[in-house]
């Protein structure tokens, strides 16, 4: 069955499934908030729902269910190769099968018919200060091509009907998906190969015409497969995927609601860390090494001294794990796997920072989670490959992250959930409910009371 028929068999299986716990459900407690989660970021109040991917935070990421070996293991392979096609994985995050070979074949020839990008992006993207961050230039050609929103164009039709929009979003997030990967192989060679003309080759999947674009070698094509689909998806709290969500939930098309998740991955806390690992990695070699032998203690003394500091030590730390990020190994095990790749120099410090940093931030005692995220090992293998730039790596993320963001928002509109509006309170609120709980928890003033009565008043106007 081709990919959109079956999209549209498994959105009305769900439907009802949905109808169902609105109806006759809808006031079972799933959760409670406390203040602490309310002024920490909303950390793990449950209140977003996805079937695309499930993050534990002792096992890591599951697309649909699988794991990540289990997903590389069960997609067909690309040609002459290890690794699945990133069109096979799209498929499947969408639908949730695995696809046939014939069925991958089908939404590979779909994907070439969408990947043409229109002329004026180029133009917007030429007239750009070259130095603008390659995150910039990769929202602004997102948002450029907002015009030709197939979704907009059905809102503004007047012909607007909810139990079809889904199918509008469908051929925006698949449009957008296809483009993705020529749009960041321009900007990269337009910042750093002096504005290179390079035309897609018809006969490549995705990873492997990526690879081909930016003057790659053979290799890259499955380090590219590799890292698009690593990145897709981590369930929907994370900036970018909720940012994409939220905005989206005001029925904006994908395009404005992909460059808002584009700006939230953009953030040093997020996607940027990758960025910020090489940066820290390579200033801790020219300072701290001095043509010496990079040691476990001089990596130790460069880590206390950003903690030090008041930095975060990039890579390291996650708001929902609380065991090594399985997208690191991952990626270690493609570095341990690969012969130049496990003798290089940055992969040795990169894993002894690996052996040393976790005890360090154990030992310093904030963070909840010492151990490494996706973004303490990527780069490396990036540079290895001969994509220095580093300031381009989240860009490769982002390529990554569009399959999850609009396979998420494709199934937002088929289930047809509501704008997000989340409700505010004061901090006075917050001060009087604090009072109130320590009263009635203990009986007599509780120590919330004795915090608030420390403080001096806020005047509200
Ligand atoms: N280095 C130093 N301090 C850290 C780190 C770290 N890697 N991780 C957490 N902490 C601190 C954190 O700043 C906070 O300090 P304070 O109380 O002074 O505000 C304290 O530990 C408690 O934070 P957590 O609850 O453990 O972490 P939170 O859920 O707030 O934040 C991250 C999660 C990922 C933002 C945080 O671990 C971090 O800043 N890591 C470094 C940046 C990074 O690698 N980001 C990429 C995440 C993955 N991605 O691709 O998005
Ligand atoms: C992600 O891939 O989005 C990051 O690991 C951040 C997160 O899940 O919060």
């Amino acid at each position: 069955m081709a990919l959109k028929d079956l999209l549209a068999q498994k959105i009305e299986e769900c439907r009802p499934h949905i109808a169902m716990l609105v109806q006759h459900f809808g006031g079972v407690v799933i959760d409670q908030i406390t203040i602490d989660q309310v002024i920490g970021g909303s950390r793990d109040i449950r209140s977003l729902v996805t079937d695309i991917s499930y993050l534990d935070p002792q096992e890591g990421i599951r697309f649909r269910g699988k794991t990540i070996p289990e997903t590389f293991e069960a997609l067909p392979k690309a040609p002459g190769s290890q690794y699945p096609t990133v069109e096979s994985f799209w498929y499947y995050l969408l639908t949730g099968e695995v696809p046939t070979p014939a069925q991958v074949e089908e939404v590979v020839a779909d994907w070439k018919l969408r990947q043409n990008v229109p002329s004026y992006v180029w133009n917007i993207l030429r007239a750009m200060p070259r130095d603008s961050h390659p995150m910039v230039m990769l929202s602004t050609a997102i948002l450029s091509m907002q015009k030709d929103s197939k979704f907009a164009a059905f809102y503004r039709s007047g012909k607007f009907n909810k139990k079809i929009a889904w199918e509008y979003v469908y051929e925006d997030a698949f449009d957008l998906v296809a483009r993705m990967p020529i749009v960041a192989a321009f900007i990269y060679n337009l910042k750093y190969r002096n504005d290179v003309q390079v035309a897609s080759n018809p006969d490549l999947d995705m990873g492997a015409n990526f690879a081909h674009l930016i003057g790659q070698c053979e290799e890259y094509k499955d380090v590219a497969r590799m890292y698009f689909i690593l990145h897709a998806d981590h369930e929907s709290g994370n900036v970018s995927a909720h940012a994409t969500h939220l905005v989206h939930s005001a029925l904006s098309d994908p395009y404005y609601a992909y460059s808002a998740g584009l700006n939230g991955l953009a953030g040093p806390l997020h996607g940027l860390a990758n960025q910020e690992v090489l940066d820290w990695t390579l200033k801790f070699q020219e300072k701290y090494c001095n043509g010496v032998e990079p040691t476990k203690e001089l990596i130790t003394a460069a880590l206390w001294d950003t903690l030090n500091a008041g930095q975060v030590i990039p890579g390291y730390g996650h708001a929902v794990l609380r065991k090594t990020d399985p997208r690191y190994m991952s990626q270690r095990e493609f570095c341990q796997a690969t012969p130049g790749l496990k003798e290089d120099p940055l992969f040795k410090v990169v894993s002894m920072i690996f052996e040393v940093a976790p005890g360090v931030l154990a030992q310093q005692g904030k963070a909840k989670n010492p151990w490494p995220n996706v973004d303490a090992q990527s780069g490396v293998i990036q540079w290895y490959y001969g994509v220095k730039e580093w300031d381009f790596y989240t860009v490769l993320f982002g390529v990554g992250r569009a399959l999850g963001c609009m396979a998420n928002i494709t199934w937002d509109r088929g289930l047809g959930y509501a704008i997000e509006r989340p409700k505010s309170v004061t901090i006075a609120m917050l001060e009087r409910w604090a009072v109130e709980g320590g009263r009635t928890l203990s009986g007599a003033k509780g120590p919330q009371e004795v915090v608030v009565e420390a403080v001096p008043a806020i005047s509200v106007a």
